[in-house]
């Protein structure tokens, strides 16, 4: 026995055992098991043992709104056609840096004139901002927010000041009621941001597989819950980490 209790051995002593035994038929352990996790109806259980395709995933049934993707996608064609430079703005966290990687690939296949742009960790500043706007090394045209900006007023605000359209993507929980003045805001908080990412470059390339395992990196490590779409991105692309080419990802 130590001589001083750790915090641990104090709760598991002072807690009292309460165990609750939920009811069970011994052939049907797996659908206790789900409905302890709240999936109740026949559906959610199917969904959640065999999750949709990605690819066949609507953007109405994740809250998305088309008229804004379609907004979004007229103005990248702009883009694209005149050769337009595009500054992809993410985070550096690993949803941030995988919605951005995931966006620049999705243009840079299309001829885009792509740069990414990730904050430096433990700048006071994260997120769509004039100081971060002002620290591009050449003036774009078009600026795409992923895993940040729903909330970025003065930001937006600085871009239109220059000149520079903003397309938001985003899954944060916006912090007012109003939104920032951007061309086209994608936004749905049923995602991470590399789910937003995804489903958007999904829209822009009509290609379904790209950067699938970026999808499943960026979803699983900003925890959000793994049902529904969610799940669908890391499952199909879990598999197709396992067989990714990249780099920095191979085991
Ligand atoms: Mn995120």
């Amino acid at each position: 026995m130590p001589a001083v209790l750790s915090s641990y051995d104090k709760i598991i002593t002072v807690m009292p055992k309460n165990w609750k035994i939920h009811q069970s038929q011994p052939k049907n352990i797996l659908s206790t098991l789900l409905i302890n996790r709240g999936l109740v109806s026949k559906q959610d259980q199917t969904e959640f043992l065999n999750p949709t395709n990605p690819a066949k995933i609507n953007l109405e049934d994740l809250k998305i709104s088309r008229v804004q993707v379609v907004k979004a996608i007229a103005r990248i064609k702009q883009a694209l056609k005149n050769q337009e430079l595009i500054y992809i703005y993410g985070d550096y966290d690993t949803d941030g840096v995988s919605s951005t990687a995931i966006l620049w690939e999705a243009l840079n296949s299309l001829g885009a004139k792509v740069l990414p742009y990730i904050p430096v960790r433990n700048d006071p500043i994260r997120g769509l901002s004039p100081a971060g706007i002002e620290s591009f090394k050449d003036k774009p045209k078009l600026i795409i927010t992923v895993d940040n900006g729903i909330s970025a007023f003065k930001g937006c605000d600085f871009a239109k000041k220059m000149g520079i359209d903003v397309i938001i993507t985003d899954h944060h929980l916006p912090r007012e009621s109003d939104r920032p003045k951007a061309l086209a805001i994608i936004h749905t908080t049923q995602l991470a941001g590399a789910g937003v990412a995804w489903f958007f470059g999904r829209e822009i390339t009509k290609n379904v597989n790209s950067s699938l395992d970026l999808a499943a990196l960026g979803t699983i490590a900003d925890m959000v819950p793994l049902i529904g779409a969610n799940r669908s991105l890391a499952k199909f692309g879990l598999s197709q980490l396992r067989q990714t080419e990249r780099f920095g990802l191979k085991l």
